[in-house]
């Protein structure tokens, strides 16, 4: 048994990732999903997925590391070459309370990386979500927050974060999810978050300013969701994000880049997808599939859904996700000059947010998926799906 998640012999490659799970399964693992079945399960391929898209962008996948068996470790190896923490370094972990800091996962992550060469993204630094309430509270002497205390909370927040994995975290997603679901698409339609309305709408570039000012060398991208739907009729939440893209540029807000999450479906708008990178492209922006997973049952693109999960899946859908993967990656391979990177939202079904919707390109028995063959082709140039 392993300690913690450092360090594992074994050689890293798809197929002793297959074989070996589940006999070294340390500590905190999640409650075990269904996999797919064994006539659907593929044979492990010997390409790992960062080797087929080498040159064009970044492979990545979400993960806090911990607990993990030496499988899911040799599995990362293989086909990954860039990890979001998917937890341990949002604002409620690693501030819990004003001053008190916790370094010691992302430390660990941070480290296992390095000596692996696999470079970390970091997420994220200023979310209305998985943020302690202190932040938005009096302060010691119990006056109301001002907007120049939640700004000098905020901006502590970011330099010491930033500052800290300094030269060691290539990139974050400074500010994640400020737009509103359902809005038309007229106005940024922002959030009314504790950020938004202690300190108003230039959170946002201010968060861009200090996360430059504590590493000028790190890539800053915005994050959201279902900011690619509604692109070819530039309505919705699509138009709400070149709303605030532009003004965010138009402030001088040092940003590099638009986290398109991905968390997607069989039903997703492909043509949106493509029209929402060549929009940001035409920005001036980088663009990276920041959260990728396709689910097959439950509908619903939005990163916080209602129901769906559990329950058989058909080979057949699941084929019809190695259709919706090879589609989007034809895509991103099209458009390489402009994605930095693709990071799936975990490494298995079993690991997933949505594991009951089986979204990864790995079963919750970490075998591939005919979705992993799916994308492997798309990057060898093998069937290309138009
Ligand atoms: O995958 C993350 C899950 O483990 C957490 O419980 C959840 C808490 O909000 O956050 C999940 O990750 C989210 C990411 O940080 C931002 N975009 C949506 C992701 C899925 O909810």
């Amino acid at each position: 048994m392993m300690n913690g998640f450092v360090g594992s012999g074994l050689i890293a490659c798809a197929m002793l990732a297959a074989t070996a799970y589940g006999q070294n399964n340390g500590g905190t693992t999640p409650e075990a999903a269904p996999q797919t079945n064994s006539s659907q399960a593929e044979s492990a391929p010997s390409v790992g997925l960062k080797d087929a898209f080498a040159g064009k962008f970044l492979i990545g996948t979400a993960s806090d590391l911990r607990g993990y068996s030496d499988a899911e470790l040799a599995n990362i190896k293989a086909n990954y070459n860039v990890i979001t923490p998917e937890n341990c370094m949002k604002p409620q972990p690693t501030q819990p309370s004003e001053d008190t800091f916790n370094w010691t996962t992302p430390d660990a992550l941070v480290k296992w990386c390095q000596d692996n060469n696999i470079k970390v993204w970091g997420h994220t630094l200023c979310w209305h979500a998985q943020t302690p309430n202190w932040f938005f509270q009096p302060g010691a002497d119990g006056q109301p927050v001002t907007r120049e205390l939640a700004m000098a909370r905020l901006k502590n927040h970011i330099l010491t974060e930033v500052g800290r994995y300094k030269g060691r975290v290539i990139g974050w997603d400074v500010v994640n999810e400020a737009i509103n679901d359902g809005g038309a698409g007229e106005t940024e339609n922002l959030r009314n978050s504790s950020w938004n309305r202690l300190i108003g709408p230039d959170f946002l570039t201010l968060a861009f300013k200090w996360a430059h000012e504590a590493d000028p060398e790190a890539q800053l991208y915005y994050n959201d969701y279902n900011i690619d739907q509604g692109s070819v009729e530039n309505k919705g939440k699509h138009a709400s994000s070149m709303l605030l893209l532009k003004r965010l540029l138009k402030e001088g807000a040092p940003i590099n880049g638009v986290g398109i999450q991905g968390h997607w479906h069989l039903d997703t708008s492909i043509p949106d997808v493509e029209k929402a990178i060549a929009d940001y492209e035409s920005l001036g922006l980088k663009v990276s599939i920041s959260e990728l997973d396709v689910t097959v049952t439950g509908g619903n693109s939005g990163a916080f859904p209602g129901g769906g999960g559990g329950g058989p899946v058909s080979a057949e859908a699941f084929q019809q996700q190695a259709q919706v993967y090879a589609k989007l990656f034809d895509i991103f391979n099209r458009h390489s000059k402009t994605i930095s990177r693709v990071t799936f939202w975990g490494i298995s079904d079993r690991r997933s947010w949505r594991s009951g919707q089986r979204p990864l390109v790995f079963d919750a028995r970490l075998q591939p998926k005919p979705a992993l063959q799916a994308i492997l082709d798309v990057g060898l140039g093998k069937n290309v799906t138009k």
